[in-house]
């Protein structure tokens, strides 16, 4: 045992290290921990359901890299078909045939994507296509929804503006005030709201981009008969549907929150699990909307390494191994996780909600399952941390943030969903 693997030094000294690197020391800020109170992570190893911090120490994992590891991490034909690949080069910087591969299997999965473009973000999916969306209709303004995350692109990271224009301010530095205010931002789970967004600006508003099932604020369902009012809105607005499936394409099943909820957008985008772990994002949909895409048409997007071999192999690979009766799986061990906790917060005398979407869940900190980002916004957030911070000690490593979901994978067997509920039948009753 040489001297920095004491335990939770070798941690401690790359955090260290990192802090003086990067801001907050992380490449992402929820890496951070700073909402639970916690030292940072230092993760080095994935392999199925697990992973190993810098002092060896191993969790039962549910960030799952934040949904891409679906099928657990390290994946055996994922690893094979990566280091094959990797052999006959990296990027090449033209068309690689397994480009033409995945595409084809998206396009198979999702038959609303005629056409699609390869990013290396999900950012950069909804970037482009919302320029898609703008440059299709002549129109500026953007309907999102509070709540609603949809990557760091400076016009969707602002918040409700007052006043009845409905018009958003900055939710971040750095965001102009004249940007934002091309946003409106909308209550999710609103349908009056919709009609009133629209009935306030006749003729300007692009589109409409929407999670499907929200998952940034913790999980929160559509409610019945939201999506199809958003569609119909839409289309007889003249505006554009975005779905945002960066989270639930290929999550909640091959055809994702369009193929469970029967709604068909005009556009989508996808990241996370089609690079099976590897950097990607995906916008596609109608093709004389992505007709309008350089060199096609007047939008311009490009990316020095859209299409990545690598990327492009562990999609095909994680998709090929996603054949539909694995969803079932899927479903049966996040449900039950889900009412495992439901029954171990009960035993404790716990009030919290468990909220689920096919292998989606939160455990949100309050009494009733939250219908919008306001309602998620009254949990209990210092009573999340208490519990992330005892669910780890004991070895299961959650989402950082009470305002995230758990990612269930096909690796989290009856044995780790058991160790998970009974870790947390005692961090409920602490
Ligand atoms: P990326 O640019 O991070 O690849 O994708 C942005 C994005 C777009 N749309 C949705 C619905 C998303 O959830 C995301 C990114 N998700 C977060 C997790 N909630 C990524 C984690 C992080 O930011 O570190």
């Amino acid at each position: 045992m040489t001297a920095d693997t004491a335990a939770g030094t070798r941690t401690a000294t790359l955090v260290a290290r990192a802090e003086r690197l990067f801001p907050g020391g992380v490449n992402s800020p929820v890496r951070a921990f700073r909402s639970v109170g916690r030292m940072p992570l230092a993760l080095e190893r994935g392999e199925g359901s697990y992973v190993w911090d810098a002092d060896g120490r191993r969790y039962i994992d549910y960030i799952g890299a934040w949904g891409p590891a679906i099928l657990g991490h390290a994946h055996p034909a994922v690893v094979a078909a990566v280091t094959s690949a990797a052999r006959n080069g990296f990027a090449l910087g033209a068309t690689h045939p397994l480009e033409v591969k995945l595409g084809e299997a998206i396009r198979r999965a999702m038959p609303s994507i005629e056409r699609l473009r390869f990013t290396s973000s999900g950012t950069e999916a909804v970037m482009s296509a919302l320029r898609v969306a703008r440059a299709a209709t002549g129109r500026d303004l953007v309907v999102k929804f509070a709540g609603g995350y949809h990557g760091h692109v400076d016009g969707l990271l602002v918040e409700a503006g007052s006043g009845v224009a409905m018009q958003a301010i900055p939710g971040s530095a750095g965001v102009p005030g004249a940007v934002a205010a091309e946003t409106l931002v909308l209550p999710y789970n609103d349908p009056t709201a919709v009609t009133l967004a629209f009935a306030e600006h006749p003729g300007r508003i692009a589109a409409a981009i929407v999670e499907p099932v929200a998952a940034n604020v913790g999980v929160i369902p559509p409610a019945a008969g939201f999506l199809e009012h958003l569609r119909e809105t839409t289309r007889a607005e003249g505006a554009l549907l975005i779905f945002d499936e960066v989270i639930t394409g290929f999550r909640l099943g091959p055809g994702g929150a369009q193929a469970r909820f029967g709604i068909r957008p005009d556009l989508t985008t996808l990241g996370k699990i089609i690079g099976g772990g590897m950097p990607i994002g995906a916008y596609g949909g109608r093709a004389e909307l992505m007709d309008l895409v350089a060199p096609s048409g007047p939008v311009y997007q490009a990316g020095t390494l859209s299409g990545h071999p690598l990327s492009m192999a562990a999609g095909i690979a994680t998709l090929a191994a996603l054949e539909s009766g694995r969803y079932l799986e899927l479903e049966d061990a996040a449900e039950t996780l889900a009412a495992g906790l439901v029954a171990a917060a009960d035993t404790a005398g716990r009030k919290v909600a468990v909220a689920r979407v096919g292998s989606l869940l939160t455990v949100f900190f309050r009494p009733s399952p939250p219908l919008d980002a306001a309602d998620a916004l009254t949990s209990d957030r210092a009573a999340f941390a208490r519990f992330f911070g005892a669910l780890l000690d004991r070895g299961i490593l959650l989402p950082p943030s009470q305002f995230e979901a758990w990612f269930v994978s096909l690796a989290h067997g009856p044995e780790e969903i058991d160790a998970t509920l009974e870790a947390a039948g005692r961090a409920f009753r602490e």
